[in-house]
C-alpha cells in the first residue's frame, strides 16, 4: 500500500469510518523522519489494545510502529500469544500465522512481494513472543536465518507463555517458578542472541523497551539492514507484569532493573561488517539531508 493508494476517493469520503478518515489524514505515513516523538502528536498506528493494563508489550508496540521507516509498505507477521491480541488494532498490514510458523510465512511473503513489486521497497517484520520464536517456532526461526531471508525478526521476550497462563519457555530464567511451571525452570535461559549471530543474522540486539529513542534506533537499523543485506533479530524484554506480580505502574521499573550492566537484558549488540558499512553510509546521507534542509530553511528566513 503506498501513500497515494490510501487516499480516499472524494465521493466516498463521508461514508468511510471516521477512524479510517483519521488514519489517512493524520498518520505519519510518508514522513521520512517519523519516529517515537510523533507518539501523542500525530495519528498513532495503534490507539487501543486488549492487553492487560500497563503491559509493557503495549509500549513496545507503540515505539515499534512509530519507528517503522516505511509503514505504508510494511507487512507485519504475528503469531499466537499476547502479541496477537494487538494486531487487530494496528494500522499496518499484518498477517496472523499459525503458532510458531511466523518466520516461514514471512520468508514466503518477502519473496512474493519482491517478485510482485520489483523496484518497490516492501519491508516484512515478524513480531512474536518467546514461546513462538524459541520453542515451538525455533526451526522456522533458524531456517529463515540460515537461508539469509531479508526480513527482521522481533521477539517480545516476557520469559514465559503468558497468553496460556504461564508455562515455561526456553527464554525463561533458570529457577523461575510460574503458575503453570511450579517446579521451577531447570536450565539456563537459551542464548538466542548468540544463536542468532551464529545463524547468520547481520544485526542482533538484546535490550528492554524502557527507552523509546533506543527502540527507534534499533528498529530502523534492523529494518534497513534486513532490506539490503540479510536477516536481523531484536530480542526485547517486555515483562509479563501479571505473571511476575507487578502492578500496572511497575513494568518500567522492572525493565530498568533488568537492563543494569550485570543483568540479563543489559544492552548487547552485534553488527556484521557489511551491516556496519551500510549504517555508516546511511548516517553520512542523513547528515547531508539534514544539512541541506538547514540551508534551505536559512534561505527561506533570509
Ligand atoms: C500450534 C499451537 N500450539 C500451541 C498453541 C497454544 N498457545 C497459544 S499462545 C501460546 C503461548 C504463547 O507464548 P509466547 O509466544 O511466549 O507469547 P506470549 O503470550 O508470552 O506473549 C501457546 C502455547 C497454539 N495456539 N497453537
Ligand atoms: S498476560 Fe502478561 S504479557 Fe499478556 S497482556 Fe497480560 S501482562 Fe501482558
Ligand atoms: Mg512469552
Amino acid at each position: 500500500m503506498s501513500l497515494e493508494r490510501i487516499k480516499i476517493a472524494p465521493e466516498m469520503f463521508d461514508i468511510m469510518p471516521p477512524e479510517y478518515q483519521d488514519l489517512v489524514q493524520k498518520a505519519t505515513y510518508g514522513n521520512e523522519s517519523r519516529g517515537w516523538k510523533d507518539i501523542g502528536t500525530s495519528k498513532e498506528l495503534i490507539e487501543e489494545h486488549s492487553l492487560c493494563a500497563g503491559c509493557p508489550e503495549s509500549m513496545a508496540f507503540r515505539y515499534i510502529l512509530a519507528s517503522l521507516p516505511n509503514p505504508e509498505d510494511t507487512v507485519m507477521v504475528g503469531s499466537t500469544g499476547c502479541t496477537s491480541l494487538v494486531f487487530p488494532h494496528v494500522g499496518i498490514h499484518n498477517i496472523h500465522s499459525l503458532f510458531g510458523n511466523q518466520n516461514a510465512i514471512a520468508s514466503g511473503l518477502k519473496r512474493a512481494l519482491t517478485v510482485r513489486f520489483p523496484g518497490r521497497v516492501k519491508d516484512v517484520v515478524v513480531l512474536a513472543g518467546d514461546g513462538a520464536t524459541v520453542d515451538i517456532g525455533l526451526d522456522m526461526t533458524l531456517q529463515a536465518w540460515f537461508r539469509q531471508e531479508k526480513f527482521t525478526t522481533i521477539c517480545f521476550d516476557n520469559e514465559l507463555y503468558a497468553n496460556t497462563g504461564g508455562q515455561e519457555s526456553g527464554l525463561m530464567q533458570k529457577g523461575f517458578v510460574a503458575k503453570m511451571a511450579p517446579i521451577g525452570k531447570h536450565f539456563e535461559k537459551v542464548r538466542l542472541p548468540e544463536i542468532a549471530r551464529e545463524s547468520g543474522c547481520h544485526y542482533v540486539v538484546n535490550c528492554t523497551v524502557s527507552k523509546p529513542n533506543l527502540i527507534e534506533k534499533v528498529v530502523k537499523n534492523a529494518i534497513y539492514i534486513a532490506r539490503e543485506i540479510g536477516p536481523t533479530y531484536l530480542q526485547l524484554y517486555t515483562p509479563c507484569i501479571l505473571e511476575i506480580g507487578k502492578n500496572s505502574m511497575e513494568g518500567l521499573q522492572e525493565m530498568r532493573d533488568a537492563e543494569k550492566p550485570t543483568e540479563r537484558f543489559a544492552y548487547r549488540e552485534y553488527i556484521s561488517e557489511p551491516a556496519k558499512e551500510l549504517i555508516a553510509e546511511m548516517t553520512a546521507k542523513e547528515k547531508e539531508r539534514k544539512a541541506a534542509l538547514k540551508k534551505q530553511l536559512a534561505g527561506q528566513n533570509a
